[in-house]
């Protein structure tokens, strides 16, 4: 059986550029990613209005947890991009996203973002490198 995990990912998006950061510890350490809502916070950062974008469940082949990750673009912060113990931001050229780097599945959700679209989405990986079956579409309410 499969129980399900909230989790929340945000990403600041401001024109031309994307604010990502480097998980230093924990689930997807070495990768880029958004930021969860408490690491947006610790990454010195506070935003005013957060954009419900979309929804994706990852199923982890073997594992009984589904995550579901409902997901936000933020255009606007306030505060000073800061490192903590957990993540390292960075802004990327949206023309320079880092996703080798990344989950393989932000290849594929990233420029749905970019084009300020919602979505949702389903990906199953084996391990934590390989997509094996996935569905994605731009829907008009997340
Ligand atoms: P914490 O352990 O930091 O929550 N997350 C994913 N993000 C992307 N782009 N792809 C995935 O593919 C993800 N799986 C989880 C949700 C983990 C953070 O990582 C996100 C959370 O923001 C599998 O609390």
């Amino acid at each position: 059986m499969l129980t399900d995990k909230l989790l929340t990912l945000v990403l600041v998006v401001q024109p031309g550029r994307v604010l990502l950061g480097m998980k230093k510890r924990g689930f997807g350490a070495g990768k880029w990613n958004g930021f969860g809502g408490k690491l947006l916070e610790e990454s010195g950062l506070t935003v005013d209005t957060l954009h419900k974008i979309g929804n994706i469940k990852f199923e982890f082949i073997g594992e009984t947890e589904l995550l579901d990750v409902h997901i936000f673009r933020a255009d606007t912060y306030k505060g000073v991009p800061t490192e903590s113990d957990e993540m390292r931001p960075q802004w990327f050229d949206t023309d320079k996203i880092p996703f080798i780097q990344m989950w393989a599945d932000d290849v594929l959700w990233f420029p749905l973002m970019l084009q300020k679209k919602t979505f949702l989405g389903y990906f199953k990986f084996h391990g934590h490198d390989v997509i094996v079956e996935h569905k994605l579409e731009e829907v008009h309410f997340v």
